[in-house]
């Protein structure tokens, strides 16, 4: 299907079209298609099953097509920097998040974003870029790098975190989803250090959350990017599913001390506490992420690997504000 979307968009929006562009889409694949426009115009003006982000009185937008028909609009943030556009928005699908509790995305972000993050990623884990604060190993075993987003701007604003804000806005049912906290785990080839069974909550409290505690799974979402392929070999992330609404399981600390920030928390005996018979592994392309709330199980074994390393790029989005 190729379309001339050029040509619609500014015959039929009441707008000032500077530049625009398009390119093919497949039927069941992704069109995108850049526009840039220099006021703004009413909703009433869309073609039905648009939305629309205005970004103060310009704004770039990303037309997502889905067999055959548009499913989304969100912003070209890696356009306006010339480096390319290849995030794509993917269905989602609440009611598998809400009964399983984690969804797997096949590509939250395409390879000049997965380039672009990686770069500086690296620098940051070769220290080049000083994060030395907060480079400090979760549980006393794997690099983690907390808040990157204190270090360096593509961790404020790059196209993951628009597609991941998208997808909260489904997930968390707010208009606005908060940004919570942002972090790096690498496992080198060769780390052998598991991540253990944990549910997130159990960070919520110093040195963990009791047992007991319910857990407020409908608002919080953390995303977990991959910026290398993941699977079962180098870390990618094990979930067990629907495990997500009960009270929160019994947690120890399993690396570090009690007062260390960056300790790693465990879930005990998780044999006897999680039927792992049904743990699923989310094996991912680079660029490709899950999603999970808070009160979900998951895992991440060592990299067993000799050479292919495994980045990962976490942040959180919540419905209330940081520290509310
Ligand atoms: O990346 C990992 O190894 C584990 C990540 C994780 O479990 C978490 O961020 O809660």
């Amino acid at each position: 299907m190729m379309m001339d979307l050029s040509l619609s968009l500014t015959s039929a929006w009441p707008c000032a079209a500077t530049e625009t562009g398009a390119s093919a889409s497949s039927p069941n694949g992704i069109a995108t298609v850049h526009a840039r426009f220099l006021r703004t115009f009413p909703i009433s003006a869309l073609p039905t099953n648009l939305s629309l982000f205005l970004i103060d009185d310009k704004f770039d937008l990303i037309l997502h097509f889905v067999n055959g028909s548009i499913y989304s609009i969100s912003r070209a943030w890696a356009w306006r920097r010339g480096i390319g556009i290849e995030e794509m928005m993917q269905p989602i699908d609440v009611e598998r998040f809400r009964r399983d509790g984690f969804l797997a995305i096949p590509q939250l972000v395409g390879a000049a974003t997965v380039a672009a993050l990686a770069d500086i990623y690296d620098a940051m884990l070769r220290g080049e870029i000083d994060c030395s604060a907060t480079d400090n190993p979760l549980g006393m075993t794997t690099r983690q790098i907390m808040l990157p987003s204190a270090y360096h701007p593509i961790f404020r604003d790059n196209p993951a975190l628009d597609a991941a804000r998208d997808i909260a806005r489904d997930l968390l049912g707010v208009a606005d989803p908060k940004p919570v906290f942002d972090m790096l785990i690498y496992k080198e080839p060769g780390q052998l250090a598991t991540t253990p069974w944990h549910q997130d909550y159990s960070y919520a409290q110093m040195p963990l959350t009791p047992a007991g505690t319910l857990v407020p799974s409908d608002e919080y979402v953390q995303f977990w990017v991959a910026l290398d392929d993941v699977d079962e070999e180098n870390g990618c992330m094990h979930f067990v599913p629907g495990a997500h609404d009960a009270p929160l399981l019994d947690h120890y600390i399993a690396g570090g001390d009690a007062d260390y920030s960056q300790r790693l928390l465990a879930i005990r005996d998780p044999e006897a506490a999680l039927d792992l018979t049904k743990a699923v592994a989310c094996p991912l392309k680079a660029g490709g992420a899950t999603v999970h709330n808070y009160g979900t199980p998951h895992f991440t074994s060592g990299n067993r690997t000799t050479a292919r390393p495994r980045r990962a790029y976490i942040f959180n989005f919540s419905t209330r504000d940081r520290g509310a």
